[in-house]
This record gives structure tokens, sequence and C-alpha cells, in this order.
């Protein structure tokens, strides 16, 4: 009889235990998950291209549709909390900044973190309606300009006199690494696009010197228009990923991937 009763104990208090696990495991995944974000601030287009993580938050950038003080499209960029979507108040103006560095159209493409900044690369309209590169590094809490980084935060990287277009950015402990694409009108009396790649002092967003031609490299694989998409680092070498034209056929593109020193670019 005793033991009949020790034995209905344990079997109530196990299933008590379950009912607690099970509502423990509910209530944390309702709170680490949160329903989709749509975010529609301007009557236009915004885009969202690129997000990076850490331990507590996500951070977002792309575009905005006349959303900044000079008009057409903007940089824009969020910092959000992981648990449940929410902007961060310390950053920016109530969570957003949107940079709008000329009334043409401006967009951020790709954001990389470490413990205390982001970098953030994409383009911004140049002198006669052109597109150049922009990087921009900012305080990863209040997202301020880094004011030692470039021009007081940021720096402008516009190789020619046509459509320059940084889409990838990625760092190590010293560098910024970054690829997109120029045009090679200006360089080889071609209308097409080559790839670049550039290394910057992480500091001081200037060029190293030991890196390709002076701290860029130039590639161009076709006369055609050959675009990279990422880049990415490991302690000895840069992998670059994109495409290419095939034998100058138009419209017949490849994927091109390459490995490259990450001292001097070879
Ligand atoms: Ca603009
Ligand atoms: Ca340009
Ligand atoms: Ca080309």
């Amino acid at each position: 009889m005793l033991r009949f009763k020790w034995n209905n104990i344990n079997l109530i208090v196990g299933t008590l235990l379950f009912i607690v696990f099970i509502l423990i495991q509910v209530f944390s995944n309702k709170k680490l998950n949160f329903s989709p974000i749509i975010e529609d601030l301007t009557p236009g287009s915004d885009y969202a291209y690129t997000i990076a993580l850490d331990s507590e938050d996500f951070y977002v950038a792309g575009s905005c549709d006349s959303c900044g003080s000079l008009g057409s499209l903007a940089w824009q960029i969020e910092k959000r909390r992981k648990s449940d979507g929410q902007l961060d108040p310390n950053f920016g103006n109530s969570g957003r900044i949107i940079s709008d560095p000329t009334s043409s159209d401006d967009e951020a493409y790709s954001i990389t973190i470490d413990s205390s900044y982001m970098y953030i690369a994409g383009v911004q309209a140049g002198q006669s309606s052109d597109y150049a590169w922009r990087i921009e590094k900012r305080d990863k809490i209040t997202g301020a300009y880094d004011p030692h980084f470039g021009l007081g935060g940021y720096v402008v990287s516009d190789p020619t006199s046509n459509n320059d277009l940084a889409r990838s950015i990625f760092i190590d402990n010293y560098y910024v690494y970054i690829g997109g694409h120029q045009n090679g009108s200006d360089i080889l009396g071609e209308s097409d696009r080559l790839w670049r790649i550039e290394k910057r002092d992480k500091i001081t967003g200037a060029y190293d010197p030991h890196f390709g031609l002076g701290g860029y490299i130039i590639e161009n694989p076709s006369t055609g228009d050959d675009f990279i998409y990422s880049i990415i680092t490991d302690s000895s070498y840069i992998y670059v990923v994109g495409y290419q034209v095939v034998l100058d056929k138009p419209g017949n593109f490849a994927w091109r991937i390459e490995k490259r020193k990450i001292t001097n670019g070879q």
C-alpha cells in the first residue's frame, strides 16, 4: 500500500515537471521570436539589403526613397533588439539613421561590425550624376560617425567619372576590405565594368600602400560587365566572388571565384 502511494506521488511530480518544462519551452519560443517587420516609411520604394548580428542586437542597412534632406534615395541604417525586433532608442534617431550625401540615389549595400563599430559600403551619386563608392564607419552604440575615419567618418572613392559601385565589405583586426566594380571607360577606352578591390586602414580609412596598386586592385576579365558581389578573408587570403562575361559574349555570364594574398593582393 505504502509502495503504491509512493509510485503515485512520483507520477504526479513527474507529470507536473513535464508540464512546467513544456510551458517554459512555449514561453521562451514566444519571447525569442517576433512577427515579420514590414517597414514602409515612404511612399516610394525602400530596400533592405544587408544585415549583421552581435550578441544582443542586429543591424540592417539599405535605402529609403526621398527620406533624407537632399532627396531621391538615401542610406538607411537601423539597430534592433534580437529578442523582440524593437528599435534601439539609443541609436541614431530613435533607432534609425538616414545618411543622404547627395540629391541623387545613394544606397547602402553591405554592413559588417566589430566590438565597437559598424562599417558600411555602398554608393553615393558623384559630381556629375555618376556613382562613387562610399564607406562609412559608425559607433555601434550611438550610430555617430567615427571622426578618425576618412573625411570625418566616411570615405568616398570615385575612380571614374562613370558608375562605380561598392557591393561588399569585410574586416579583420586592422583592415577593411571592399569589393565592387568600377567603370572601364576611363582606363581602357572601353564601356565595360571591371572588378575593383580596396584594402584600407581600419582606423583612418587610408589605402594600405602595400596592397595592389597602392591600396586597390582592378581586374578586367572581359570587355563586358564584370561584377564583384561578395568578399571575405581569413588570416592569410582574400576570397572574392562575382561574375564575368564569358568569351566576350554579351549576356553569357559565368561565376568567377578568386583567392588572393591578403598582404599584397597577388
Ligand atoms: Ca540622396
Ligand atoms: Ca564615378
Ligand atoms: Ca569588363
